[in-house]
């Protein structure tokens, strides 16, 4: 087993798109565990959208990355070394080390994760954070219904992917997402159960796209992506619609932000619209709860889902880039091991 550790480090604060340069790979020595730690190796490393607004200088709602120290994130491993009795070698555990080879975990900074239950890497995909926004997110801020449309932006990606098909489970109809590219909408209309889908990167006129796949209105909006897209299905909110604002990923990486709202006000005035933000974290105490239900809906071939899987540590920044980029098919992940 190799001696040197490897940590991909933030090398200088992204202007705009991130480019490959904002980026370093270092070398250290492997770390050794102490009293009560162990030593993990990672297995697969997790990217995802927030880590772009860590990158930044203004603190969003986690701290910033220091230039020259690794990125911190979502990974899974097995464990190779341990002076702890709960945590044995052999096992898997998940954490948020990050982008790195090897890492010094605690108990209390990892969760256990048990391979005959799903791959490993699903407790950083559907199983995993992802999965509990895309259940919680959906489910306890649109309060869908049966009869109900939803419109899911972003919904070819890690968490959209897997709530349209709540909806469905849930009775929505129709159920509509937006994607960007053929590829994501023909995915979602075979495999997703979709109703409707298109490509806001061809499909541009948003307001009419939406108005003719929603033609009842949009009861439940869940929000991956903000923006111009955001803006026309608000126009064509249902009274009384609820709508999750997931995330924002039009406006990330954007090197002047946008300035706005003021039509969408209008429209949750005048239809009575409840638009709630959310952060995950907010729901932790019941992720056990929503894990396994989605475990249940796997295993009874009622939830799909694809992940996207780039090898090797030193190609994260390239697999980060590719999902902002929007080249990931489902949740985009790296084999680092
Ligand atoms: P993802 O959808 O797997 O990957 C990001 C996707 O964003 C890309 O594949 C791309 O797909 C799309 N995209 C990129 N630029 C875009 C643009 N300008 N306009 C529209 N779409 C664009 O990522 P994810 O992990 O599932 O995250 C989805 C959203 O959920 C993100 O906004 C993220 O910040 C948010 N999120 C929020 C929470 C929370 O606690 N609130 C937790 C997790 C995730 P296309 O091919 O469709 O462009
Ligand atoms: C968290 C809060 C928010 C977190 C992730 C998010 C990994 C994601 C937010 C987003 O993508 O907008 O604690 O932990």
């Amino acid at each position: 087993m190799s001696e040197v550790n490897r940590v991909i480090t933030l090398a200088a604060r992204p202007v705009g798109f991130p480019k490959e340069t904002d980026f370093k790979l270092i070398e250290e020595t492997k770390p050794a565990p102490g009293d009560g730690q162990f030593l993990v190796r990672t297995k697969f490393v997790s990217v995802d959208p927030y880590m772009r607004g860590r990158m930044n200088e203004q603190r969003a709602y986690a701290d910033p990355f220091e230039i020259g120290e690794g990125i911190y994130g979502g990974a899974v491993g097995e464990i190779v070394e341990s002076n702890n009795d709960t945590f044995e070698v052999g096992g898997f555990v998940h954490g948020m080390w990050g982008w790195r080879d090897y890492a010094v975990c605690e108990g209390s900074e990892v969760y256990p994760v048990n391979p005959d239950i799903a791959p490993i890497q699903t407790s950083i995909g559907v199983l995993g954070m992802p999965g509990v926004t895309a259940y919680f997110g959906f489910l306890e801020i649109c309060k869908p219904k049966p009869g109900d449309c939803a419109f899911v932006s972003g919904a070819a990606g890690a968490v959209g992917q897997l709530v349209g098909q709540i909806a469905k489970i849930k009775g929505c109809s129709p159920v509509v997402g937006s994607c960007g590219s053929d590829e994501k909408v023909e995915y979602l209309l075979e495999n997703c159960g979709y109703d409707a889908a298109f490509n806001y990167k061809t499909d541009t006129d948003y307001l009419a796209k939406v108005r003719e796949l929603c033609p009842e209105g949009v009861d439940c909006y869940f929000d991956n992506v903000g923006g111009a897209l955001t803006d026309a299905v608000f126009a064509n909110l249902s009274p009384f619609a609820r709508v999750s604002i997931c995330g924002m990923i039009s406006q990330y990486n954007l090197a002047q932000p946008e300035m706005g709202p003021r039509t969408s006000y209008m429209m949750m005035l005048i239809r009575q619209v409840s638009a709630q933000g959310f952060l995950v974290p907010q729901f932790a105490a019941r992720f056990p709860e929503g894990i396994k239900q989605m475990a249940q809906w796997i295993k009874e071939g009622e939830l799909t889902y694809r992940e996207d899987i780039v090898e090797g540590l030193e190609n994260t920044p390239k697999a980060f880039i590719r999902m902002l980029n929007g080249e990931n098919k489902g949740k985009q992940l790296v084999q680092v091991s």
